[in-house]
């Protein structure tokens, strides 16, 4: 989705700054491309009239027409509301950690979605970061899928969960439970089972594992390709 956006981005704007002068026209035209980019990235249309409605305000409001490099005024506005639709410079939030140890962040999404893999990547930061972290796998359908989240957080520098095979999910659950309190993590990261896609059983244990886990986080993981879907996916999960 990024990809094609920079690339679409790129272009609508290299035309513009071959440009001295920008009309009116110019930049409505500018900005009615830079409107298909968003749409052909599978950005919701209610999202992409906002930011376009946003930005013709801005556009009007800041005198592109007469500054001294209208094109690179464009490309501010343009980048501006990006940012601030993705939720603002350094406006990226950070962990909620728990007051009292442990945090319990629980992993979501669809299989395949990169799960296993950003928890293993939140363990290593989290690692960095001097915090005690505990990975345990849920993920009692996927063959291998708690050895690759075992091997995955050995590589990271973390501990991982004892595997012991037969226990359902919501039994590992309460088992890494105990375990973090008993032995003191700051953190736990629960990974989770995906299917392909939603479904109810998954959903029913989802739920049921964030009853027992009472997590600080949920995390959704999703593919930046999947574009709009991801939003379907974020409400199918709270
Ligand atoms: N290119 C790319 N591949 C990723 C990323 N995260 C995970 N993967 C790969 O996607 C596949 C599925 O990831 P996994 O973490 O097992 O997904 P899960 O089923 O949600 O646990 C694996 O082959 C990962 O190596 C990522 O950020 N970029
Ligand atoms: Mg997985």
């Amino acid at each position: 989705m990024f990809d094609a956006l920079t690339d679409r981005l790129s272009s609508v704007f290299d035309r513009l700054s071959g440009r001295g002068v920008l009309s009116e026209k110019d930049i409505d035209e500018a900005l009615r491309e830079v409107r298909v980019a968003l749409l052909e990235a599978d950005v919701a249309l209610p999202v992409v009239r906002d930011f376009i409605a946003k930005a013709k305000e801005k556009a009007a409001g800041q005198d592109v027409i007469r500054s001294i490099r209208p094109a690179d005024q464009v490309v501010k506005i343009t980048y501006d509301g990006l940012v601030e639709m993705l939720g603002g410079e350094g406006g990226a939030e950070g962990l909620n950690i728990s007051l009292n140890p442990p945090t319990v962040i629980l992993m979501a999404g669809l299989q395949g979605s990169g799960k296993t893999t950003t928890a293993a990547k939140l363990g290593l930061k989290l690692g960095k970061d001097r915090k005690k972290v505990l990975l345990a796998s849920l993920d009692t359908r996927r063959p291998a899928a708690m050895e690759q989240l075992a091997t995955l957080a050995a590589a990271a520098g973390v501990d991982s969960l004892p595997i012991v095979a037969g226990q359902s999910a919501p039994d590992i659950a309460r088992r890494a439970m105990s375990a973090a309190k008993l032995q003191g993590y700051d953190i736990l990261i629960l990974d989770t089972a995906g299917r392909t896609t939603l479904d109810e059983a998954m959903m029913s244990e989802a739920a049921e594992i964030a009853r027992i886990a009472n997590p600080s986080e949920t995390l959704l993981v999703a593919d930046s390709l999947t574009g709009q879907d991801a939003v379907r996916t974020a409400k199918a999960f709270h």
